[in-house]
C-alpha cells in the first residue's frame, strides 16, 4: 500500500513537474491588429506579465495613433505603409523610429488604456482599447497544480485500500 501512495506521489510530481512550462513561462505574442474607424481589433490584449508583445498593427482606412501611456509608447498606423513610426512621450526630442511592429515586454501586472492618438473623425475619442496584463502565477499555478494532483493521488490510493477486503 504504502509503495503505491508513493509511486502515485512520484507520478502526481511528475505530471506536475510537465505542467511548469506551458503553464506561464514568458511568452512571445505575436499579434496582429487592425485600426479602422474607431476601433481596434482586438478591443482588449490578455497576457501575462513578463510577456514579449509582437504587434503588427495595420490600419484599414486613414491614419490612427496607438497610444499605451503605461508603457510610454506612441505609434502611428499610416495606411498602406509596411511601417509603424514609434515614439516615446517621455522622450520627445527623439526622432520617431520606423517599425515593422511594436516590441515591448509586458512588465508590469494591471489594466492599462491604450487610444488613438490621432484625430481620425467624429468619434475618435472613443477609439480605445485595453492591454490586461495577468500576474505571473508560475509559482502559484505550478504549486496549486501539484498539491491538487498529490491529494487526487491520496484519495485515489485510500479509496483503493478501503476496498480491498
Ligand atoms: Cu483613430
Amino acid at each position: 500500500m504504502k509503495v503505491a501512495v508513493a509511486l502515485l506521489i512520484v507520478g502526481a510530481a511528475a505530471a506536475a513537474g510537465a505542467l511548469f512550462p506551458s503553464a506561464s513561462a514568458p511568452q512571445e505574442r505575436r499579434i496582429k491588429m487592425t485600426a479602422r474607424q474607431y476601433a481596434f481589433d482586438p478591443a482588449v490584449l490578455k497576457v501575462n506579465k513578463g510577456d514579449t508583445l509582437r504587434l503588427r498593427i495595420t490600419s484599414l482606412d486613414v491614419t490612427h495613433g496607438f497610444f499605451l501611456e503605461a508603457f510610454d509608447l506612441k505609434v502611428a498606423i499610416i495606411p498602406d505603409s509596411p511601417y509603424l513610426e514609434v515614439s516615446h512621450p517621455s522622450r520627445p526630442d527623439e526622432a520617431p523610429k520606423k517599425v515593422e511592429e511594436l516590441v515591448f515586454v509586458a512588465d508590469k501586472a494591471g489594466k492599462f488604456r491604450y487610444r488613438c492618438s490621432r484625430t481620425c473623425g467624429s468619434m475618435h475619442p472613443f477609439m480605445q482599447g485595453e492591454l490586461v496584463v495577468a500576474p505571473n502565477r508560475l509559482l502559484g499555478g505550478g504549486l496549486g497544480g501539484l498539491l491538487g494532483l498529490l491529494f487526487a493521488g491520496a484519495f485515489l490510493a485510500l479509496r483503493r485500500s478501503a476496498a480491498t477486503p
